[in-house]
């Protein structure tokens, strides 16, 4: 904690500073007593010099005071340097032992040993386990680990680590012990312990070298029902990554503990993994159809990091993208592997929208690679993630699969048991792939998404089409002047008279700021079809008409440019209603009617298509964001598409009616799309619609069902909305992560009183900041409610700057990630611009201040 008034700014860390570590630490010996209240850590640390440097020993503290050190057995000379622990040392290999104490029941942060639900657990990504012990906190010292655990039998039953278990056995006064050993060396990032009251749900997994894993998904007793999903989810994804990547797994246990409380989605941590109980457990009854696909895309996730990121780690964290950028186009490809390829892309691109382009757009853009940062955890983020997992894509893309399967292999052979950096990474794409990638490099370094412009000419009556493409990388903090990079972009061309394709798709790769294509043998005036499979994370502008688009959502035969095509139909239709206070709907009903008419579209598809973009999303491209212009024009195209349709939304709903509860991708698609359609019913005005929508969230035999009728309902003003959500809060009023629904859907609705109900939610017995998903449910998803957040009052960010504040003194590092919201200040009205940077500077001024949100503040109101 600093005080922002009396503490000169935090210090920064600079990638260009990175140096070698002075001292290794090949093994450790950690022995835990643990208790809720105090824990004793005593630590063994064998140091071994690493080159010439004479310095002394620097061990990352947090928190911690020494109890005792002690080198080779002998009580040692040492000093502390603020926080770190300097113990001076003579020779090139010692034996370092510290004992410390820790309180993990009073750890709000979350970050180090912490109580959840009575059960004890860490958490030390990116560097938590300098709270726990003292040691050099940094990814690039690699070492084994060899832990013993002593708790209360009673309290403590399971004691779990890194590893295989070695031994265990009783003590007297109801106390027992466990010890586990890893035997890959690792950083202390990936550290873990659980100690508590736990049951365990068992699978094997044999491998295809015929090794045998024994898998346990570790909760609470009531919980044990809800773990069957995450465990498929894991056997398939140890499959899948032998397959795909030729990875296999390498010890005989791995273990995923969840709990409630964890301010991330899950951790990687070596052979066992800690999850966001949100991100394990699930039945029909509490889960959606979308918690079951996030589910088995993190466990998924978490245990391919045991290549990519565990075995191959970062070398320091301006590397994070190296292992998150890559894991997360790695479980993206496995989650279309697993249903309708189309619809993930389409979900992905549109999470990448709605999370990473504002954020390169706005004050806290930064390269996938950073330069600097004061508080690494503000760098888990969308950028670091998915414009990462782009990144690693548009490789993919150029070198093709032979090619990039070759590179990955060369990088995990090359690599493997080593801190590596990006440069590594690309330079085995460029050796396997054999491809000079110099220019490519460029998205490691700049930020900022690249705008594209094409447009197309055709003479009539010749044989030639000419495309001229056009790109600009907007400035961002500290780059005000970019290169032109390498974009890669497929693309094809139709015919408007018979939908046929002028050729096949082609790859363009964009180098130079301007370039123009010729294409032969094109009769007549073509569709220009760009950006296929969303190619290139990037923006297009075309002259393409309301016509032409209109004709791609109803003929490319790349599912991904089809949804394109309408969401850019829908958006331009909107924001002209914006701009001018009115506009033709009809081009936009026309495609919907199609879509929702064409017998060759799956459900899950068609859902997709027919959703207009959100709010926010046409506020994003507009020079100064209007929200209640946005709200009322967005409205009236439902409106107008419910009642103009209002036949086709009540075949669709009837069509996608289920006899039973399935699990499919085809059974998913249609709870979907009757959902869906039920809005849509709904905005039209039809007079049965809240009894429809309270009929199906009555009978509904799953989650999917009944939320999504629940978001209907909490949209309106029927007398069956409170109705609704009261049933729903007694039925589930001892579920946690279904209490959170409850929170978000109704902070998330578009009725005019939203803002209130917020503000009185935030006072209902069961919230509670100390919780990162509740604070999240309500506060998070309040701030991205564009209109209720963005009120003229200036009411709703006094709300966020009020909680965040209350936060950050429990837990600053889920506070400073809802902080972002604020700092989108320069795209609003000066009038929400001036009432904006007020609580940002509100929140800077304030003493005690983490440096989290100091960080975070600091460089919005830049
Ligand atoms: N490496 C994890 C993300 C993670 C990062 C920090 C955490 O600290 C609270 C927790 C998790 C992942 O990519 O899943
Ligand atoms: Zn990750």
């Amino acid at each position: 904690m600093l005080d922002a008034q009396t503490t000169a700014q935090p210090h920064v860390i600079r990638r260009e500073d990175y140096r070698a570590p002075d001292w290794m630490v090949p093994e450790i010996a950690l022995d835990f007593d643990l208790d809720a209240a105090v824990t004793t850590v005593h630590a063994v640390l064998k140091v071994e010099r690493n080159g010439s440097d004479a310095g002394p020993l620097r061990l990352d503290g947090d928190g911690l005071t020494p109890e005792s050190v002690r080198v080779d057995g002998r009580e040692a000379e040492y000093h502390m340097d603020g926080d770190t622990l300097v113990v001076p040392l003579d020779g090139a290999m010692h034996h370092v032992e510290t004992v410390v104490r820790i309180a993990p029941e009073r750890n709000t942060q979350l970050m180090g040993l912490y109580a959840s639900g009575g059960n004890l657990c860490t958490q030390c990504e990116a560097e938590g386990f300098r709270r726990i012990t003292f040691f050099p906190d940094r990814p690039d010292v690699l070492t084994r680990y060899r832990v013993r655990m002593e708790a209360d039998k009673t309290r403590y039953p399971v004691l779990l680590s890194n590893g295989d278990p070695v031994a265990s056995g009783d003590l007297d006064h109801g106390r027992h012990w466990a010890e586990w050993n890893d035997p890959f060396p690792k950083p202390c990032y990936l550290f873990a312990l659980v100690a508590g009251d736990l049951a365990v749900n068992r699978g094997t997994f044999t491998t295809r070298s015929g090794r045998e894993v024994q898998l346990g998904i570790w909760v609470r007793e009531k919980d044990l029902a809800k773990t069957e999903h995450a465990l498929e989810a894991l056997k398939t994804s140890m499959a899948w990554d032998e397959r795909v990547y030729g990875r296999e797994y390498d010890l005989d246990v791995f273990n995923i503990v969840a709990v409630d409380d964890f301010n991330f989605g899950a951790m990687e941590n070596k052979g066992l993994n800690i999850f966001n109980s949100r991100y394990i457990l699930a039945d029909p009854d509490t889960a959606t159809d979308q918690d079951y696909d996030a589910i088995a895309g993190v466990v998924a996730h978490e245990y391919f990091h045991n290549w990519s990121g565990n075995r191959i780690t970062c070398r320091d964290w301006f590397q994070l993208s190296l292992k998150e950028g890559f894991t997360v186009f790695r479980d993206q490809s496995f989650s279309a592997d697993q249903g309708s390829a189309a619809v993930k892309r389409i979900e992905d691109v549109r999470a990448l929208r709605a999370a990473q382009f504002p954020e390169d757009a706005g004050p806290l853009a930064h390269p996938i690679r950073p330069d600097s940062f004061i508080e690494i955890s503000n760098f888990y983020t969308a950028t670091i993630y998915n414009k990462g997992a782009e990144v690693i894509r548009m490789m993919a893309t150029m070198l093709g699969p032979q090619k990039f399967r070759a590179a990955t292999d060369l990088y995990f052979s090359r690599f493997d048991g080593t801190a590596a950096t990006c440069e590594d990474f690309v330079r085995c794409m460029e050796e396997a792939g054999e491809i000079d990638l110099s220019q490519f490099r460029l998205w490691y370094s700049q930020a900022g998404t690249p705008r594209v412009t094409a447009s197309l000419s055709h003479e009539q009556g010749s044989d030639r089409a000419l495309l001229t493409l056009r790109q600009s990388v907007p400035a961002t903090p500290g780059q005000p002047d970019k290169q032109p990079m390498v974009l890669p972009l497929k693309l094809k061309l139709f015919s408007e008279t018979d939908g046929s394709a002028f050729g096949p798709e082609q790859l363009v790769l964009l180098s130079d700021l301007e370039s123009e294509i010729a294409f032969e043998g094109v009769s007549e005036r073509p569709v220009l079809s760009i950006n296929r499979g969303f190619s290139a994370p990037v923006v297009i502008e075309t002259d393409r008409s309301a016509a032409d688009l209109a004709f791609l959502s109803a003929h490319d035969d790349d599912p991904f440019a089809r949804y394109e095509a309408m969401q850019q139909l829908m958006l331009d239709t909107m924001i002209a209603g914006v701009l001018h206070g009115r506009t033709d709907h009809a081009p936009v009903i026309e495609a919907v009617a199609n879509t929702l008419g064409d017998e060759r579209l799956d459900a899950a598809f068609i859902a997709e298509a027919v959703l207009l973009p959100s709010e926010n999303f046409v506020g994003d491209q507009m020079a100064t964001v209007d929200p209640d212009a946005i709200h009322r024009v967005r409205e009236a195209l439902r409106r107008d598409l419910g009642r103009s349709l209002e036949g086709l939304w009540r075949q669709a709903y009837e069509a996608s009616r289920a006899d039973r509860f399935e699990l499919t991708p085809a059974a998913k698609g249609a709870r979907r799309l009757r959902t869906v359609s039920l809005g849509y019913i709904n905005a039209g005005g039809a007079p049965d619609a809240a009894g429809l929508a309270f009929l199906q969230f009555e009978q509904a035999d799953n989650m999917s069902d009944r939320q999504g009728a629940l978001g209907v309902l909490a949209n309106g003003s029927s007398d069956k909305r409170v109705a609704a959500l009261d049933i729903f809060y007694n039925r589930y009023s001892d579920n946690g992560l279904v209490l959170d629904k409850w929170f978000s859907t109704q902070a998330l609705s578009g009725r005019d009183d939203t803002l209130d109900q917020v503000e009185q939610l935030a006072r209902h017995k069961d919230f509670t900041l100390a919780n990162p998903n509740r604070a999240r449910s309500l506060v998070g998803a309040f701030s991205v409610n564009q209109r209720a957040f963005h009120d003229a009052s200036g009411r709703g960010y006094r709300f966020l700057a009020d909680q965040l504040l209350a936060l950050d003194k429990l837990n600053p590092q889920t506070a400073a990630k809802l902080l972002p919201p604020l700092g989108r200040w320069r795209r609003f009205d000066a009038d929400r611009a001036e009432k904006m940077r007020a609580e940002l500077e509100r929140i800077l001024a304030t003493p005690g201040l983490s440096k989290d949100m100091f960080e975070q503040a600091e460089r919005s109101l830049k």
